[in-house]
């Protein structure tokens, strides 16, 4: 039985640890013990069911961003063509192309009550409770992500699905509150329309966003198609401004 746990112990909290320094240290300026210390005290030996997004404070106070000014990049149903593109063009930047997505991003972990270990099995699914270990912190990071919006901010949204400007998400619960005006002049919806579209720009849930923006934030949104997207991903020779 001890072996059987200790084998487990290391494989566990050795894999998320590992990835975690390795993805860390890509970013230069980074103590990436210090950070990976912070994190952990977020969740250590709690409930997994009761982590609350001010536990991740010290994480993100250790894990400073800089300003992304007409940078910014949301997304909300398009995790995948979002990072397609901003991977490849510098022009937009998203949370998960910063320190704080960059080193989490895809990954599961949470803590247990009298144990001071990290696993990344047997967490509860990322729905299962309010205060889940993985979305209090991805509710965090984006609150801080938004936080450094300035100018003119995008985000991509899905034109694959009814309600694009979706009252349960994270960008709609917490990013939209955080653009506050005159720091952020405006908001750009990138709604990305493939062959199996249901919706376009005048979309009633596209409405709902455009009301509860801040006063004086102006907004646009842009039918987009996925090659269109992917077009100017591949090729640097077009200028971003001219991609949509
Ligand atoms: N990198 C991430 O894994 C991640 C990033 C997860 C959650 C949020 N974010 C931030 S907030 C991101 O940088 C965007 O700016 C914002 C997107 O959050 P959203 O508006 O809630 O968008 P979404 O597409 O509904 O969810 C985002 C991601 O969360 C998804 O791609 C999944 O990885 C995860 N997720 C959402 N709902 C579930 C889920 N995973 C498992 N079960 C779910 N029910």
């Amino acid at each position: 039985l001890g072996l059987g746990l200790g084998l487990t112990h290391g494989r566990t909290s050795g894999g998320i640890k590992d990835t975690f320094l390795k993805r860390c240290q890509k970013f230069n300026d980074l103590n990436c013990q210090n950070v990976w210390d912070a994190f952990q005290r977020a969740y250590i030996n709690r409930d997994p069911c009761t982590v609350t997004t001010d536990a991740y404070d010290p994480f993100i106070e250790a894990v400073s961003f800089k300003s992304q000014c007409n940078r910014g990049l949301l997304w909300s149903k398009t995790k995948e063509v979002a990072h397609s593109f901003s991977q490849k063009r510098d022009c937009l930047v998203t949370l998960e192309d910063t320190p704080l997505g960059a080193i989490l991003n895809d990954l599961t972990w949470c803590g247990k009550q009298g144990s001071d270990e990290t696993f990344t099995s047997g967490c509860p699914g990322y729905s299962a409770c309010d205060n889940n270990t993985v979305r209090s912190y991805w509710k965090r990071a984006s609150a801080a992500f938004a936080d450094t919006a300035c100018g003119d901010v995008s985000v991509m949204l899905s034109g694959s699905i009814q309600t694009p400007f979706d009252p349960n998400s994270i960008f709609a619960s917490i990013e939209v509150k955080r653009l506050r005006s005159p720091k952020v002049r405006r908001l750009n919806v990138v709604l990305v329309v493939e062959k199996n579209a249901v919706t376009n720009c005048t979309n009633g849930s596209l409405k709902n966003l455009q009301n509860v923006l801040d006063a004086g934030i102006g907004y646009g949104c842009k039918e987009v198609t996925r090659d269109q997207i992917d077009k100017c991903s591949s090729d640097p020779e077009i200028a971003c401004g001219a991609c949509w």
